[in-house]
């Protein structure tokens, strides 16, 4: 089981898209097993970014991301990571395709609705630094038996 973070960002907030966006994570059998409102300080963004930092666009990412209050989730499955980043899209809504979260809710390049962490060490990076011990929960899900087939001893 693979755990990422995924951030529904100021825009997705703003447009009350939140529950749509949640919506496919669920429907698609990933499990939410952390959530919260939060309003993120410039630290904070400067941090989680700190790759795009002298970027072009580092200024105006760090001012959107904090300019209105985010949802994060800690979003587990197998193969979380990959699957989240697709069913996102690409990055620019301009040219995320259509069925992918970004194709179909948004077409600017920069308001991008949702962020998802792209790497394993990504992932572990960034989920410690939004969600203190305990606040992402280990718990079974009733259906759980009929998201994955666990017939042969391994999920799969
Ligand atoms: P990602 O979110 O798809 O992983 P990154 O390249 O990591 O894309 O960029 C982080 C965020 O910075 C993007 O989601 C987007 O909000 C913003 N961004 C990236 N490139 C540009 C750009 O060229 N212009 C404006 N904003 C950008
Ligand atoms: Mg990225």
């Amino acid at each position: 089981m693979e755990t990422t973070l995924i951030i529904l960002k100021p825009d997705a907030v703003q447009r009350g898209l939140m529950g749509r966006i949640i919506t496919r994570f669920e429907d698609k059998g990933l499990q939410i097993v952390g959530a919260k409102l939060m309003q993120i300080s410039p630290e904070l963004a400067a941090t989680h970014y700190k790759d795009h930092n002298g970027k072009p666009f580092y200024n105006g990412l760090v001012g959107f991301m904090t300019s209105s209050p985010v949802l994060v989730m800690a979003v587990r499955g197998i193969g979380a990571i990959t699957i989240c980043r697709g069913m996102m899209g690409a990055t620019f809504g301009s040219k995320a395709a259509a069925g992918t979260i970004r194709g179909d809710f948004g077409v600017s390049n920069s308001f991008n609705l949702i962020h998802g962490s792209d790497s394993p060490e990504a992932a572990a990076r960034e989920l410690s630094l939004f969600f203190k011990a305990g606040e992402v929960l280990d718990f079974a899900r009733a259906g759980e038996r009929w998201i994955y087939d666990s017939s042969s001893g391994k999920a799969e």
